[in-house]
């Protein structure tokens, strides 16, 4: 008798707990665990010249010039960045398309500004 009453009643809550544990986990994963790649970029490279990431997954790129003002743009990834002179910017992306791009710098930052760019590979 006290058993059937403890399944009837302690099972549900146990179980209701379960699913309120895991989505505050899954929210908790979300907002703290998203991997940061940390880019530099200095008259007329970027460090690293070559990342990849995976298709669907979501990194924060922290990016940090550490001499005049720099662009960071590649258009199949819808990233569009300026990166003040100093100063560090962050951008979140979820690569939704596989393959290898090419990220420039689109902001004038010096005579070579041309050669400037860096390869992101998405598998
Ligand atoms: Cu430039």
């Amino acid at each position: 008798m006290f058993r059937k009453k403890l399944i009837k009643t302690a099972l549900p809550t146990v179980a209701c707990l379960s699913v309120m544990l895991a989505l505050s986990g899954a929210k908790r994963a979300h907002a703290d665990d998203v991997p940061v790649v940390e880019i530099t970029a200095k008259r007329f490279a970027f460090t690293p010249d070559k990342i990849t990431l995976k298709k669907g997954q979501t990194v924060k790129l922290r990016l940090h010039s550490e001499d005049v003002t720099h662009g960071f743009f590649l258009r199949p990834l819808k990233i569009d960045e300026e990166i003040p002179a100093g100063q560090t910017t962050e951008v979140t992306v979820t690569p939704q398309v596989a393959g290898t791009f090419l990220t420039i710098c689109d902001h004038f930052c010096g005579a070579n500004h041309g050669n400037m760019a860096m390869t992101i590979v998405v598998e």
